[in-house]
C-alpha cells in the first residue's frame, strides 16, 4: 500500500501549452503524467483539479487498474478526449511510481524489452519539393530510416502541416484560429511528384511516410493510394476522417499502401471495427489521448490479433512525458511498428528532464525508474499558459473544411 497524499496540476508554456499532473505518496515518492489536449488544455486541468484530484487522495498507488476503472465506470459519462486524457495523466503517473518503488524502468514491468530500440520517423518539411527534400537529406545524416515528407501544394498560399519561415514544427500560434485554404485536386495532383523525387533522390533505403491530415473523401483516398504504390510507401496517414470507421473499407477496396490512423482516437472503440476488419495497417493512438499505458496495451493487444502495428502520435503538442511512456510501451509490446519523432523545442526540454536518448534512427526510453521523465517546476513557472490555436481550414469557396 502506497497512499495518494497528494496530486496537482501543472500548467506551462515552455514554447507550447503543456498540462501536467503530478501526484505524490505518503512514502515521500512523486510520479507524473502527461494530460496536454492541444487548445483545449485548460478543460482537462478542469476536469483533473475539479473532478479527478480530490478522488485521488487516500487511494493506493499502487492499483492502477482499479484506478482506472474507477475514473472510467465510476465518471458514468465515458471516453472523450478531456476524460481519457485526464485518465492518462493519472495512469502514467502511477506506473512512474510503480517503477520507483520497484527500482525498475517502466519497461521492465510491461514485460520487458521485446527490441533493442524504437525505431522513429522525423518530419521533413518544405515549401517546395526540393526543399523537402533537402530536410529529408538532413535527417538521414543523423541517421533516421524512416522520414515523412510534406510539401506546399501549388497555388495553396499556406498548408498545415508545413510549417511556416523553416520552422520545424507545426505551432499553434495563434490567440484565434488563422484559416488557410484547401483544395484536394490541387494537392491530390501535386503528391506524386512529391514521392518520386523522393525515390528518385533519396533511394529505396528509407522508409517514407506522408500525412494527409484527414483531408480526402474514401474513393479520393484510394485513388491516391493507387497513385502512390510505385513508390513503395511506409504509410499514407489519417487519409479520411476516421469517425465512420466502415469507410475505410472503400480506400481498402483500391489501393495497397498500406494506412495509418488514429492519432485523435481516445478508445479501443473508436478502432475496433478498423482493426477487427483488418482496414489500417497501423494504430496512431497515444498514451496520453488513449486512456494511458493501461489502455493502449488493450488497444495494442487486440491490435496484434489483427496484424495491425503500432505508430504512436509523437508530435511536439504531446509533452516529454507521453514520449517517455511511449518509449517504454514501444519498447515492450511484440507487434510495435513505429514511433513519430518531432523535437521539443530547446525551452521545452529545460523544463521536462529525460532519461530517453536517440542515436541513428532509433530511440530508447533510458534506465531510470519509472518512465524516466520529470518537470522542473521551478522552470515550468517561468513560462505561463498562453492560448493558441491551430489553424482551420476552408475550401476555396469559404465551406469549412478538415484540416
Ligand atoms: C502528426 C499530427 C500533428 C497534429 C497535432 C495536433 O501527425 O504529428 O497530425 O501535427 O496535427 O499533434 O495537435
Ligand atoms: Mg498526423
Amino acid at each position: 500500500m502506497s497512499k495518494i497524499r497528494a496530486a496537482k496540476v501543472i500548467v506551462t508554456c515552455p514554447g507550447r501549452n503543456f498540462v501536467t499532473l503530478k501526484i505524490e505518496t505518503e512514502d515521500g515518492l512523486y510520479g507524473v503524467g502527461d494530460a496536454t489536449l492541444n487548445g483545449r488544455e485548460l478543460a482537462v486541468a478542469s476536469y483533473l483539479n475539479d473532478h479527478v484530484v480530490p478522488c485521488l487522495i487516500g487511494r493506493d498507488a499502487h492499483r492502477i487498474e482499479d484506478i482506472w476503472q474507477y475514473l472510467y465506470r465510476g465518471a458514468y459519462w465515458r471516453r472523450g478526449p478531456v476524460t481519457m486524457s485526464a485518465i492518462a495523466a493519472v495512469d502514467m503517473a502511477l506506473w512512474d511510481i510503480k517503477g520507483k518503488v520497484a527500482g525498475l524502468p517502466l519497461y521492465q514491468l510491461l514485460g520487458g524489452a521485446s527490441r533493442d530500440g524504437v525505431m522513429v520517423y522525423c518530419h521533413a518539411n518544405g515549401v517546395t519539393i526540393e526543399e523537402t527534400i533537402e530536410a529529408a537529406r538532413g535527417y538521414m545524416a543523423q541517421g533516421y530510416k524512416a522520414v515523412r515528407l510534406q510539401a506546399g501544394v501549388p497555388g495553396l498560399k499556406s498548408t498545415y502541416g508545413v510549417p511556416k519561415d523553416k520552422k520545424p514544427y507545426e505551432p499553434a500560434d495563434a490567440d484565434i484560429p488563422t484559416e488557410n485554404l484547401w483544395s484536394t485536386e490541387k494537392y491530390m495532383r501535386s503528391l506524386p511528384a512529391l514521392f518520386e523525387a523522393g525515390r528518385d533522390k533519396l533511394g529505396w533505403d528509407v522508409h517514407l511516410l506522408h500525412d494527409a491530415h484527414h483531408r480526402l473523401t474514401p474513393i479520393e483516398a484510394g485513388r491516391l493510394g493507387k497513385d502512390l504504390e510505385p513508390f513503395r510507401m511506409f504509410w499514407l496517414e489519417d487519409a479520411v476522417p476516421a469517425e465512420n470507421q466502415a469507410a475505410f473499407r472503400l480506400i481498402r477496396q483500391h489501393t495497397t499502401t498500406p494506412l495509418a490512423v488514429g492519432e485523435i482516437f481516445n478508445s479501443i472503440w473508436d478502432c475496433k471495427q478498423l482493426i477487427e476488419e483488418q482496414l489500417i495497417d497501423y494504430i496512431r493512438a497515444t498514451v496520453v489521448h488513449a486512456g494511458g499505458i493501461t489502455h493502449l496495451r488493450r488497444i495494442a493487444a487486440l491490435a496484434d490479433l489483427y496484424h495491425v502495428r503500432t505508430g504512436c502520435h509523437g508530435a511536439t503538442d504531446l509533452s516529454p512525458i507521453t514520449m517517455g511512456a511511449a518509449l517504454h510501451f514501444n519498447l515492450s509490446i511484440p507487434n510495435f511498428g513505429i514511433q513519430e519523432h518531432m523535437h521539443h523545442a530547446a525551452v521545452t526540454e529545460t523544463v521536462f528532464p529525460h532519461a530517453y536518448s536517440y542515436k541513428d534512427g532509433y530511440m530508447h526510453p533510458g534506465e531510470a525508474p519509472g518512465h524516466g521523465v520529470d518537470i522542473d517546476e521551478k522552470e515550468a513557472a517561468k513560462y505561463p499558459y498562453k492560448r493558441a490555436y491551430l489553424p482551420v481550414n476552408r475550401l476555396e469557396d469559404g465551406t469549412l473544411y478538415n484540416w
